[in-house]
C-alpha cells in the first residue's frame, strides 16, 4: 500500500508527484491542505515532524524529504529507470538534485513575499503567533516570522533573484546540446528542476525569459508536453481541491 502526502502543486509535492506519474505507479492521494496549516497538526507531525509536504508512507513506514523519496521510488519501481546507470552520469544526476534543492530556498523567498505574505500578514496576532509556534522547524519558523511583519526586503529578493538566475545559467549551459539535463537521459534531475521553473512560470519572474534563457524555456516546454507532467498540472488531479482561504483550524 502506497500513500502520498502531498500539497499539489507545492514544489516538492510536484518532485514526487511527477516521478510516481512517470513510472505509472498507483497511489492513493492524502491531500493535505496547506491553508488551513494541517501539516502542523499532531497526525501529520506523527509521520513527519518536519511539518512539510510530501510524505510517503509505503506499507506503514513513513519516508520523508521529495528527493530522498524520489530516489525510494526509483529503487523499489526501477521500471521505467529514471537514474542514469552509469555513475558518472548519476552522479551529474544527483549534483542536480543538490542544485535544485539549493535553489528552492531562493525560490522560497520569492513565493513567500508574493503568494504568502498577503494572507499571513493580514492575520490577527494571536494567529500569527500560533502558527509560529505550530511550525517545528525553526528556519521555517523565521521565514513565517519575516512574511508576517513586512517581509523581505527588496535586497534580499534581489539576491535570491540572482540565485536563481547563477543556476538557470548552469541549467543553460547544460542544456545548449542536449534535451534533458543529463545528456539524453530523461531523469530525476529534470523533474526537481522542473518543479523550480514552474514555479517561476507562476511567480511570472522576468528572469525566466526565452530571451535570457532559451535553452531552459525550451526544455521546459519539452517537459510540459510529456503525458505525466500535463497530468500532475491538471487542476483536481490527486483529488486536490480548490484552495480556500486561510485558515488556522487544522493546527491541532
Ligand atoms: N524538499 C524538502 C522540503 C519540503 C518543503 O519545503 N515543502 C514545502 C512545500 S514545497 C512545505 O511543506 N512548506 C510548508 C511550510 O514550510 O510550512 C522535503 O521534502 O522535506
Amino acid at each position: 500500500m502506497l500513500e502520498l502526502y502531498h500539497g499539489g502543486l507545492t514544489t516538492c509535492s510536484k518532485q514526487v508527484r511527477l516521478t510516481l506519474r512517470e513510472k505509472n505507479i498507483d497511489y492513493v492521494s492524502r491531500f493535505v491542505d496547506l491553508r488551513s496549516y494541517e501539516h502542523y497538526g499532531s497526525q501529520y507531525l506523527r509521520i513527519n515532524p518536519n511539518g512539510l509536504v510530501p510524505t510517503l508512507v509505503h506499507d506503514g513506514t513513513a519516508i520523508i524529504n521529495s528527493l530522498a523519496i524520489m530516489e525510494y521510488i526509483d529503487d523499489v519501481f526501477p521500471d521505467p529507470p529514471l537514474r542514469p546507470a552509469d555513475p558518472k552520469l548519476r552522479a551529474a544526476m544527483r549534483r542536480w538534485l543538490s542544485t535544485s534543492d539549493i535553489t528552492h530556498m531562493s525560490v522560497m523567498t520569492l513565493t513567500y513575499n508574493a503568494f504568502l505574505k498577503p494572507e499571513v500578514e493580514a492575520l490577527g496576532e494571536s494567529d500569527k503567533q500560533l502558527i509560529m509556534a505550530a511550525n517545528p522547524v525553526p528556519e521555517r519558523r523565521e521565514r513565517i516570522r519575516r512574511i508576517a511583519y513586512g517581509g523581505y526586503s527588496a535586497e534580499e529578493e534581489a539576491r535570491a533573484m540572482d540565485m536563481t538566475a547563477f543556476t538557470l545559467g548552469q541549467m543553460e549551459a547544460a542544456l545548449i546540446n542536449s534535451d534533458w539535463i543529463v545528456e539524453s537521459e530523461y531523469s530525476l534531475a529534470d523533474i526537481s528542476l522542473f518543479a523550480l521553473t514552474h514555479r517561476l512560470s507562476e511567480l511570472d519572474a522576468e528572469i525566466f525569459d526565452a530571451k535570457i534563457f532559451p535553452g531552459v524555456v525550451g526544455w521546459h516546454k519539452r517537459m510540459k508536453a510529456r503525458p505525466a507532467v500535463a497530468a500532475i498540472l491538471e487542476p483536481g488531479t490527486d483529488e486536490t481541491p480548490p484552495t480556500g482561504p486561510t485558515n488556522l483550524s487544522g493546527i491541532t
